[in-house]
């Protein structure tokens, strides 16, 4: 059954297709993106959290396409810029979606951190709702510290300047796998899976 990611990041489709393949009871999900949903409606983010995004995007899915939609917003929590860019992530050094920039930008503002101030997390909310106008909310959240210089070619966005707690490689440097098993995205899609198979399986 076809289940809609109220996304345009092709990265998060990835992460998500693959974690919905590793759950054995989802194995029928057939997840789109919005590039497969033609003429879809620009929809500018205007929530202040996490979960504001997440519920807007999924709704806005189900009214466009009547299909049950997932929608991720998800970023990365600076303890030294004060939780920041949090919400603000995809677009913190002006251009949306410019990973490189605002990679950047985040490690040029904590350049005078010391590494035991280091400290962020990554965060996600995932709303899945339901064409009969059911809402489920979950959350994950990935703590970490930030580097001074990128390191690794996979995952995307922030994940070559993030060291998950306890290991030593970014998570642009772990299996897509691995990231998947303590990733924000894989711990909140973990906690639907549930519910999807429940409506979709
Ligand atoms: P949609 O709104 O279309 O889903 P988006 O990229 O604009 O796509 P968000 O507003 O949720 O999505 O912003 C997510 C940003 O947070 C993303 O662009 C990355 O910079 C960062 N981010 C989220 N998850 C990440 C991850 O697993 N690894 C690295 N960076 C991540
Ligand atoms: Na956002």
């Amino acid at each position: 059954m076809k289940l809609l990611l109220a996304s345009r990041n092709r990265k998060k489709l990835e992460e998500l297709r693959r974690i919905l393949a590793s759950s054995p009871d989802l194995l029928k999900v057939e997840l789109v993106g919005l590039d497969d949903v033609p003429e879809y409606p620009e929809a500018p983010e205007k929530g202040l959290t996490f979960a504001e995004n997440a519920l807007m995007k999924a709704r806005e899915g189900v009214k466009y396409t009547g299909l049950p939609t997932v929608g991720d917003d998800s970023g990365l929590a600076v303890d030294a810029l004060n939780g920041m860019p949090g919400v603000f992530s995809a677009r913190w050094a002006g251009r949306h979606g410019d990973d490189k920039a605002n990679l950047d930008l985040v490690l040029a503002q904590i350049s005078d951190v010391d590494d035991e101030f280091r400290a962020a997390a990554f965060v996600c909310a995932v709303a899945l709702v339901l064409p009969g106008g059911k809402e489920h909310l979950v959350h994950g959240k990935m703590p970490g510290r930030l580097i001074r210089a990128p390191r690794g070619e996979g995952g995307f966005g922030y994940d070559p300047i993030f060291i998950a707690d306890g290991h030593t490689k970014t998570s642009a440097e772990l299996d897509p796998a691995a990231k998947d098993a303590i990733s924000h995205r894989g711990q909140a899609l973990r906690a639907l899976a549930g519910v999807i198979a429940k409506n979709l399986g």
